[in-house]
């Protein structure tokens, strides 16, 4: 899978994905993340990519151009599947959008800045608009990480049995249960009893109840779903 990011921060993605898993999954080339500099493609000798809001108002806005310009480039390697733009007004993010994007082959993230991006982009170029949560992050880089993680641990041979995204909080509809190691007793702090019982059935229903307990207390509105 390819993922292009479109940043006017580049800088802020230098090292989210160099480490553990997303360095594992792209050392097996199952990963290709490649960050644009927007100012790159800017306009004119000051690189501009934002200019002042018509009708007026505080806050710039994120030109056309450097990024229609930014697009050819990484359109000239393949069609991406899909140019998603990160801002708060889009859908909110979640496993299930996950799960699906990591079936594409090729796609293009469009971090935000200052007062967003021309509208019109919205309307022509972007195929999809995604929110991680209700709260304001200056930019869309964050966010782009976000995905990038989510959705690379889910690709084909990248996680292996131990770290399986099969038994990830919310791959099921329900928050994962406590886990626990050693030692059995900290100063009076003990691991449930039936964790040491050698017991897999009796594990696996305790592990269960405690899943479905945790999520009715803090997500219920996962099991409504
Ligand atoms: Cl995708 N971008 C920004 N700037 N803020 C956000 C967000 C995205 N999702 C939640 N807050």
């Amino acid at each position: 899978m390819k993922i292009d990011i479109i940043s006017a921060v580049p800088e802020l993605l230098e090292s989210p994905f160099e480490h553990s898993i997303m360095k594992r999954a792209a050392e097996k080339s199952l990963l290709h993340v490649a960050v644009h500099d927007l100012r790159k493609y800017g306009i004119g000798k000051h690189h501009k990519i934002d200019d002042y809001q018509y009708g007026g108002g505080a806050g710039m806005v994120m030109c056309i151009e450097p990024i229609l310009k930014c697009i050819d480039f990484i359109v000239s390697d393949g069609q991406p599947d899909e140019i998603i733009y990160l801002t708060p007004d889009g859908e909110m993010y979640n496993q299930h959008m996950a799960n699906q994007l990591s079936l594409k082959n090729h796609i293009v993230l469009i971090c935000g800045h200052y007062k967003g991006i021309d509208e019109r982009l919205r309307e022509h170029l972007v195929t999809k608009e995604i929110s991680i949560g209700s709260y304001v992050l200056s930019g869309g880089e964050l966010a782009a990480a976000v995905l990038v993680d989510s959705i690379g641990r889910l690709l084909p041979g990248v996680l292996n049995d131990e770290t399986s995204a099969l038994f990830d909080s919310f791959q099921d509809g329900m928050l994962a249960p406590p886990v626990y190691t050693r030692p059995a007793n900290y100063n009076g702090w003990k691991v449930p009893e039936v964790l040491l019982s050698g017991n897999d059935a009796k594990i696996e229903a305790w592990r269960e109840e405690q899943a479905l307990q945790r999520t009715r207390e803090r997500r219920p509105d996962l099991l409504s779903d």
